[in-house]
């Protein structure tokens, strides 16, 4: 089926339903184009508790959708592809939580966003690559364990000077496909160009970048920056948001850096889910509860 007539089609269905799309910085360029909200997943959770349609069509990932679900319990909210999980989510569960909670009883558990429900249920707050930073500082005299991300964990470490427990997880996008002979072969192509990194990928990468942070931190940085070249070390897609959204400037992105789950979103699977209303996300009650407190605290912390 044409482009133009699927768009039509979704356009449509959004209205009878009621319905809202939030997009994730990863999505296909098409997806995005469609968004009502783009951006990573601290803009979308904010954005999702500020909503007065009663249904989100998530474009990205299970744990976004699942935390915009415990955000806003009263709606439904649809993840038009359900196969699209994050294999740096599926590093913890919560029975590997509670263990580590017996070996560290007094720490504070801080659950990266690409956690699932249950996980985030077992911890006591949880950041994104855009807050984590700030919020990990505002516990200075605590032990952390800091979960699943051991990239991300031990930049924090290093740039708060102090030590956190890693957990032995990594998103394999920014961990093995951002590669430090990648970036050295881009930044010999483009001496001129600066290099942004997400905090996911190795410190070997991080320990080249001119700034290191979050894919809505890099779209602040580029547009306030008077540079013209910029290399960006994370995934693809949000290359693609940079280059229509800013046409004037150069961007290079780092080959094959593709989240295979975050491309499984097509305009058909959003355009079926919205038909069916299907790919609805559910919480078992007991959980949900539970996993809704670190959430809110987070977005507490981050006003
Ligand atoms: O937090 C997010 O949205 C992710 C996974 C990437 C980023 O930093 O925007
Ligand atoms: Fe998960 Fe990495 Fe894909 Fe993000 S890019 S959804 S962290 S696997």
């Amino acid at each position: 089926m044409i482009r133009s007539v699927l768009v039509e089609q979704i356009r449509k269905l959004k209205q009878e339903r009621r319905a809202v799309l939030l997009v994730h910085n990863y999505q296909h360029s098409e997806v995005q184009d469609l968004a009502d909200y783009l951006g990573d997943s601290l803009d979308l959770a904010i954005r999702a508790t500020t909503l007065a349609e009663p249904v989100i069509v998530f474009c990205g990932v299970h744990f976004m959708a699942e935390s915009a679900k415990l955000l806003c319990p009263s709606k439904t909210v649809l993840l038009p592809e359900h196969t699209a999980g994050c294999p740096l989510a599926d590093c913890a569960t919560g029975t590997q939580v509670r263990e580590y909670r017996e070996k560290y009883p007094d720490a504070v558990f801080v659950a990266y966003i690409n956690t699932s429900a249950e996980v985030k249920a077992e911890c006591d707050i949880c950041v994104t690559s855009a807050n984590a930073l700030t919020i990990l500082a505002k516990f200075p005299d605590k032990r952390i364990v800091y979960l699943p991300d051991k990239n991300l964990a031990a930049y924090a470490a290093l740039k708060l000077k102090r030590e956190i427990i890693v957990w032995p997880g990594q998103c394999y996008v920014h961990d093995s496909l951002i590669t430090l002979k990648k970036i050295q072969s881009l930044r010999s192509q483009h001496p001129n160009a600066k290099l942004l990194a997400h905090p996911e990928a190795p410190l070997s990468v991080l320990s080249m970048a001119d700034v290191v942070t979050g894919t809505s931190g890099m779209i602040k940085w580029v547009s306030e920056s008077d540079d013209m070249e910029f290399i960006i070390a994370t995934e693809v897609g949000l290359v693609s948001r940079m280059r229509k959204e800013l046409p004037d400037r150069l961007f290079y992105e780092v080959p094959g850096a593709i989240c295979s789950s975050m491309k499984l979103t097509t305009l058909h699977s959003i355009r079926d889910a919205l038909q069916n209303m299907k790919n609805v996300i559910t919480i078992p009650p007991a959980i949900a509860e539970r996993a809704q407190k670190p959430l809110r605290r987070m977005l507490e912390m981050t006003k």
